[in-house]
């Protein structure tokens, strides 16, 4: 089968999803790299979301990282990324789908300095977070690494900017802490792991001013 291509640019976290999935699932593939301060035409003329990532295989485009995670989980052999056991299965989807508002909308909010408490609001997302995690660890639902954790995980490696310019935690909780590392310690997270330096340039543009 030929390998797909991925249209993706290293600061984004969304792309960072499908480039973990690619990765844990070991697909050979092309990356295609897309400036997003000045987003190309040819990419605009194409992507109808105008926005990475964006998969294309057999002459077939697939947008939005959630469901083109999916559609890598199917499409190609290699380590299994939901859980056959329908439960879990179902709670890596809640997993996937409550990311959006319990951890990317508080996480954005946080850094452009929109959260009235910012400690109390993060705490209490991060126990509502925990509460989606299923099974016995250390991964999201169980022992393996799968697509919840990918949906989830880019925002904790991004983590960093929310330290460096509001001295905010994001892994507070022990249960979150151990998953964090088990992630960290994978080498297809280690073989896409971004550099910290450039995400706190990258997201200055959202909270200018560090945290004393
Ligand atoms: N819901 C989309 C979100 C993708 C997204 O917001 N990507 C951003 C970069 S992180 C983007 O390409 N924005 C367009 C732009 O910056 O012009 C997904 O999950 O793929």
């Amino acid at each position: 089968m030929p390998n797909p291509k991925l249209d993706s640019n290293p600061v984004c976290p969304f792309a960072h999803r499908s480039r973990l999935a690619l990765a844990i699932k070991e697909v050979d593939h092309e990356l295609v790299y897309v400036d997003l301060k000045e987003m190309p035409q040819w990419y605009k003329d194409i992507c109808p979301t105008a926005s990475v990532p964006m998969i294309e295989h057999l002459g077939q485009r697939i947008w939005e990282s959630a469901i083109i995670n999916e559609y890598v989980e199917d499409a190609f052999s290699g380590p299994e990324l939901l859980p056959r056991d329908p439960y879990l299965r179902a709670r890596a989807r809640l997993a996937i789908d409550s990311a959006g508002t319990l951890l990317i909308q508080p996480f954005y909010k946080a850094l452009k300095g929109e959260l009235e408490n910012p400690k109390e609001q993060f705490a209490e997302m991060q126990h509502k977070l925990v509460e989606t995690m299923a099974g016995d660890g250390p991964f999201w639902v169980g022992d393996k690494p799968g697509l919840a954790d990918i949906a989830i995980y880019p925002w904790f490696e991004r983590a960093i900017v929310l330290k460096h310019y509001h001295g905010l935690e994001l892994n507070a909780s022990p249960r979150l802490e151990a998953w964090q590392k088990a992630m960290a310690a994978l080498p297809a997270v280690q073989k896409e792991a971004g550099d910290p330096q450039s995400f706190i340039e990258g997201y200055s543009k959202y909270a200018p001013a560090p945290a004393r």
